[in-house]
């Protein structure tokens, strides 16, 4: 069952179906525990749009109202050895050396819904940065009780030529207008999701790949709900929360992002993020 944020309504799809509920407050739609069985049951009231394909003509937005986006770090191998040998000359890898295998995960502040852009929407680099990234990430959204009742796709978009310089940098390196992209829906499953989903991603240039990847979120070294256990210590989320959970993937050194790229990022079961990069 998917979840969309459109320009006009909150829609449904469930087996090729497409619904609108009654409820049109995405905030109080989704921070439900047993958010699919409570939409299965509430679905005979919902409104039948038709098949899937209505979704083509819909403009579709973040699948996010008020809630906050935070992210987890190092939570795969390749972030691991990435971030040791872009920060190796500040002196600064060793810490991420340290979170990986240390008990608390890295987690830290990525977005407000403002600076949060949706599919077919232009992600940003900043003009102070000279090395730049997408990360695919699997998001978790969590609702206010703390239980993960959907996923979706995030790209937390990284200036690693200011997060190498110094890991006090990371703020500014992960959290500027336009850094997050999530999308294109929330998927909402009975069961945690499938442990071998596959996360892909690829970079095109007018028109050429300049980078492809994939990883299976098995390759996580954290489990979600450990990740999240740490994020709701000390504080509540009203709405709930989505958390990206790290990125297993992470272009060569001699790759940054221009302007007009292309981003696809793909999660298998939820679908496909693109944005262009303005
Ligand atoms: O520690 C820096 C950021 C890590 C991160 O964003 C990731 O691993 O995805
Ligand atoms: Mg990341």
């Amino acid at each position: 069952m998917k979840i969309y944020n459109t320009s006009d309504h909150i829609i449904v799809e469930y087996q090729n179906q497409c619904f609108i509920p009654n409820n049109q407050d995405l905030d109080s739609f989704i921070n439900h525990n047993h958010l699919f069985q409570k939409i299965l049951h509430e679905l005979p009231d919902y409104e039948l749009i038709g098949d899937s394909t209505v979704l083509n003509n819909k403009h579709i937005l973040a699948p996010i109202a008020n809630q906050e986006i935070w992210a987890s770090g190092v939570t795969y191998m390749r972030s691991k050895a990435a971030r040791m040998e872009e920060s190796k000359e500040s002196g600064g890898a060793t810490f991420y050396d340290k979170v990986y295998d240390a008990e608390r995960p890295e987690l830290f502040f990525k977005s407000t819904p403002s600076r949060t852009v949706g599919p077919g929407q232009k992600v940003k680099i900043r003009k102070d940065s000279t090395w730049d990234v997408p990360e695919p990430e699997l998001t978790l959204f969590i609702n206010s009780d703390g239980n993960i009742v959907g996923y979706t796709i995030g790209n937390d978009m990284s200036s690693r030529s200011i997060e190498g310089e110094n890991p006090l940098y990371l703020p500014q390196a992960k959290m500027y207008d336009a850094a997050a992209a999530l999308g294109p829906c929330i998927l909402v499953t009975e069961e945690p999701i499938y442990a071998e989903t596959m996360i892909s991603i690829q970079i095109n240039r007018q028109k050429t790949e300049m980078f492809s990847g994939s990883i299976s979120i098995n390759q996580m070294k954290r489990k979600h709900t450990e990740l999240v256990e740490f994020l709701f210590r000390e504080q509540t989320f009203p709405h709930g929360v989505f958390l990206m959970t790290g990125t297993g993937i992470v272009p060569g050194n001699d790759f940054t992002l221009q302007s007009g790229d292309e981003i696809a990022i793909t999660i298998e079961g939820i679908g496909t993020l693109v944005n262009e990069v303005e």
